[in-house]
């Protein structure tokens, strides 16, 4: 199913009387504030998040699975669903691919396809935390880390493998998540375990092609209970510092212990040039998936914040220079929607971030006016720029709500009618 261009306009007719009242007076408050209000537009028309493949179907929890029906089925419908969020908010130009969930067989016709829905590859994922069917050796006691050599070297001839897809495809990152770690006490000597990483992602890393990044993700528990071998932000650094100028930190927002003050880690991970990615989702507990902006939408706006201060402190692109992805799916909705509301969230907190008052900022913060510091963060945060958002889609072509031409469009149904209800998208 696609979206039409009369579908957009349409909405647009519908809506427009409205939105321009709302948009006017959002204009009004930035001219008062002397905000150059057609520079924000721009910024905020320029940010793309980019779609994992692994999302368009639902979620599940280890305890099942309640798939909604109208699931792509092969790697080319995936990219037509994320091609058509893209054309419902504009703000979804990219795709992210796990092999071997989604191995593209052809390389040339799904980047043409991709091509022709105006998206592009971001990071590859590889995937070494479960067994494939046709796999020789397991990955039960880990991968990289694995006490025997042959299974390292099987996890990164994966990884090398992932790399040439990517390559084939115009990608230029790869993101290794590993769920190596352990679950007792004493199952790991942690220095072998970390130096049997640290030497296998160094081969990984020489196989990068020169433009390439490698982001090594981190997560604090969960498969693993005990340890896990990449296990927080400090870690990841280590082997990110270790590798090369190639390597980054990705940070993913549901791969904290509780209370974690996350917008001091990506502070001062941009502060070092090392943070390279970001995977979107928000959480009640731990790594729950849920979407973005649905539990701690203030917490987003001032990792946002910590984003737009550190990366205009080194002159760095806010679209470009870091790989920007959501990671969450879940079980109870359809994940279409889902996806959809996540990056209206993301594009309303950078947008309330980009409305901080830096000057004034640094100037309360350097006369410890602590008072103030919060009321101009606060004020920012308390800014309703919905109006903006949307009026920043629509000079990009997209639906002034995207969210409401899907159910007025009944996109699930056609999907459901063109392939089925009971398809299951490959993933979790
Ligand atoms: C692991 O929890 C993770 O965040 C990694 O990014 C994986 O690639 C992804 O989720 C899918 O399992
Ligand atoms: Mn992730």
């Amino acid at each position: 199913m696609k979206i039409q261009q009369q579908d957009i306009a349409k909405q647009h007719e519908q809506l427009q009387q409205e939105h321009r009242e709302a948009f006017a007076f959002q204009q009004l408050q930035l001219d008062k504030k002397d905000i150059d209000t057609d520079a924000l537009i721009q910024k905020i028309g320029a940010f793309q998040v980019a779609i994992p493949s692994w999302a368009l179907g639902t979620g599940g929890t280890r305890f099942g699975r309640f798939p909604g029906g109208g699931e792509p089925r092969s790697l080319e419908e995936k990219i037509e669903d994320v091609g058509m969020l893209h054309a419902l908010n504009r703000a979804s130009g990219a795709i992210s691919l796990h092999i071997p969930w989604d191995i593209p067989k052809d390389a040339q016709a799904i980047k043409q396809l991709a091509d022709s829905l105006d998206l592009r590859f971001d990071a590859v994922n590889s995937n070494t935390f479960q067994d494939q069917a046709d796999q020789k050796l397991s990955y039960k006691f880990g991968s990289l880390q694995h006490v025997d050599k042959s299974v390292r070297e099987q996890a990164i001839a994966h990884n090398i493998d992932v790399i040439k897809y990517g390559e084939a495809l115009g990608s230029d990152a790869i993101t290794v998540w590993l769920s190596d770690g352990s679950s007792f006490p004493g199952q790991l000597n942690f220095r072998r375990a970390f130096q049997n990483t640290y030497e296998s992602l160094q081969e990984i890393y020489g196989a990068l092609p020169e433009q390439w990044k490698m982001f090594v993700e981190y997560k604090a528990f969960e498969p693993n209970f005990y340890s896990m071998t990449v296990g927080d932000w400090g870690q990841s650094l280590l082997y990110a510092n270790k590798l090369g100028d190639q390597a980054y930190t990705l940070v993913d927002l549901g791969h904290h212990l509780p209370n974690a003050n996350i917008e001091q880690i990506v502070a001062l991970l941009l502060m070092e040039g090392k943070l390279g990615g970001f995977h979107f989702n928000d959480s009640k507990y731990g790594d729950d998936d849920l979407t973005v902006g649905c539990i701690k939408p203030y917490q987003l706006f001032l990792i946002f914040n910590e984003l737009i201060e550190g990366m205009d402190a080194r002159g760095m692109d806010h679209t470009t220079d870091l790989g920007w992805m959501i990671d969450a799916s879940h079980n109870v909705k359809d994940p279409l929607e889902d996806l959809l509301q996540s990056v209206e969230a993301i594009l309303i907190a950078y947008a309330q971030a980009l409305l901080v008052d830096r000057k004034a900022l640094n100037e309360a913060q350097l006369s410890n006016d602590t008072v103030s510091c919060q009321e101009i963060l606060q004020d920012a945060y308390r800014t309703d720029v919905r109006a903006l958002v949307a009026e920043a889609r629509h000079r990009n072509g997209g639906a002034l709500q995207p969210l409401k031409l899907f159910r007025d469009l009944e996109v699930r149904n056609s999907l459901i009618r063109e392939r089925g209800s009971k398809t299951v998208a490959t993933g979790l």
